[in-house]
């Protein structure tokens, strides 16, 4: 029987670690495409309404368990057979194998919402597996004896060990991988059934003007979708909002804790607001504009009563991230706030579920912590935070900005009119001009949509007669205190970038 059960385990070693590094990755990664939960899923969908009636009739809330544990027993019967079949017949076992991992790929591609990239899992258990069972198929030979070498070339406690490790290996990637996405499910499912409050102030509406028809251009508001994600986070943490505390500590009068229930007690206020990245490249799209639903930072602070020797605020998240904010802006008029909501939802995970902060006029690295825990009043001298100890700049206030969305680079365009049109920046302080320059031509002006308020970036266009050759567009904001946007080019590090968007077009 051993020539059945060394190569049996052999293929139930390969199929586990393959399925641990699918789920591993599936956690981490590619949220939607657990190898484990699509399949059995899939199963779900696949199983007659009798046999469903029947498992809920015998197991209950346990049919569930049922199935995964029925999925489980099946795969591993499986995966012993691929190593039996690679033995005597290979590559039968590897074939039965990539059979798996397309069950598999079948399986997450046609859940609802689920695209190519959720096949990526179930691709990578399907590979691991079958270089694993190639290696180990390798080993089990090796074991047999030679003329050469009698006791053959590695023993068979070799070969055990590497088997029952790699085994072992695989079944702790499966559990670290079903414990940090059942984290994520769980939040998922918290922040579905969350109703946010009404908002005590609600944010003054968008007027209609302050959005041009233009195909291609910016929308004013930006789709929580949509909007650009940056943060250190590989696992996004999964905070169950009835255990969120913020704590604020430091140099206080009063250490203030507020939970989650007390935060959505308090009037929320609406607000729109233009995130911007300190990483955003002159023309790039780190930038995103959404209502927040959020109470003010400074109300927070006026109850813990900083001391009159702090400067700054350092902000951390649930998993260990820290920004540091000057004090004046948290407890000035520019309305800094703790946010739970984002364009009319509670803020998705990826955006700092269940509470972030938003800081009209400051780059997100020094300001805009998600998934934030604590606030701690102290002095620039004394703390330092993420990205400053990776040379950023301490200060970070938004640069004057603008790109051009329409046309995009490098289009070709039909001479006569073109509408040019894009977005321009200055939060906290606000657009005033928009210009536009064609090739070495004049500055011209651009027509400017109505502002929401100087915290929100603001459309622009023009509409070019164009002529028939290659031309370059450039684009300059003005901001409300007559600053131009400077044509001096600079890096994004330390504290952003700065020179003039343009653009190459074509009129034919
Ligand atoms: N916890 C945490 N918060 C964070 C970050 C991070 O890495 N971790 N990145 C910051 C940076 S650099 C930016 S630009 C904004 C981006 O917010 P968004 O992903 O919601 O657009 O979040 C900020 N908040
Ligand atoms: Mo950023």
């Amino acid at each position: 029987m051993t020539e059945f059960w060394r190569p049996a385990a052999a293929g139930v070693a390969s199929v586990v670690a393959g399925v641990g590094a699918g789920e591993l990755v599936s956690a981490f990664v590619i949220q939607n495409g657990s190898p484990v939960l699509t399949v059995g899923a899939l199963l779900i969908d696949l199983a007659p309404a009798w046999v469903k009636e029947a498992v809920i009739g015998l197991f209950g809330t346990g049919d569930k368990a049922f199935l995964i544990v029925s999925l489980g027993i099946v795969v591993l019967a499986g995966a012993a057979l691929a190593g039996w079949l690679e033995r005597i017949r290979p590559p039968r076992g590897r074939i039965l194998i990539g059979l798996g991992g397309a069950v598999g790929v079948v399986a997450a591609v046609t859940r609802a919402g689920n695209g190519l990239l959720e096949a990526i899992p179930s691709v990578l258990a399907a590979v691991v597996a079958i270089l694993v069972l190639g290696t180990l198929m390798r080993l089990l030979r090796d074991t047999e004896p030679t003329r050469i070498a009698p006791e053959g070339r590695v023993s068979r406690r070799r070969f055990v060990g590497t088997t029952a490790a790699t085994a072992a290996g695989g079944a702790l990637a499966l559990i670290v991988g079903q414990a940090v996405a059942g984290g994520f499910r769980a939040a998922s499912a918290a922040r579905a059934a969350i109703r946010l409050p009404a908002p005590a102030r609600t944010a003054p509406p968008v007027p209609a003007a302050a959005s041009f028809d233009i195909p291609g251009l910016s929308p004013i508001i930006t789709p929580n979708a949509d909007f650009y994600r940056i943060d250190t986070a590989l696992q996004i943490p999964g905070i169950d909002p009835a255990s969120w505390r913020l704590r604020i500590t430091g140099m206080v009068e009063q250490e203030v804790e507020l939970t989650f229930a007390e935060l959505l007690k308090l009037p929320l206020e609406e607000s729109t607001t233009t995130l911007t990245c300190v990483s955003n490249e002159v023309g790039g799209d780190l930038i995103g504009n959404a209502t927040w639903l959020g109470y003010p930072i400074r109300h927070l602070l006026a109850r813990a009563k900083p001391s009159a020797d702090a400067d700054m605020v350092l902000s951390t998240s649930q998993d260990g991230w820290t920004a540091s904010t000057p004090l004046e802006a948290l407890t000035d008029e520019r309305n800094a706030i703790l946010a739970v909501g984002m364009n009319g939802s509670p803020l998705p995970l990826e955006h700092g579920y269940p509470v972030r902060m938003v800081v009209p006029g400051l780059y997100g690295y020094v300001s805009a912590t998600k998934w934030v825990v604590s606030l701690e009043v102290t002095r620039f001298d004394e703390h330092t935070s993420y990205w400053t100890d990776r040379g950023w700049s301490e200060m970070g206030p938004v640069k004057l900005s603008s790109r051009i969305d329409v046309p995009a680079s490098g289009r070709q365009v039909k001479a006569g009119t073109v509408t040019v049109a894009g977005v321009a920046w200055s939060q906290h302080v606000g657009v005033s001009a928009v210009q536009v320059r064609v090739d070495d031509g004049p500055w011209q002006q651009a027509t400017l949509a109505d502002a929401i308020s100087a915290d929100t970036w603001r459309q622009w266009r023009y509409d070019w007669d164009a002529t028939p050759g290659a031309h370059t567009l450039r684009v300059r904001a003005t901001d409300a205190k007559g600053l131009v946007q400077t044509s001096t080019v600079r890096d994004v590090v330390p504290d952003g970038a700065t020179g003039l968007h343009s653009i190459q077009v074509t009129v034919a």
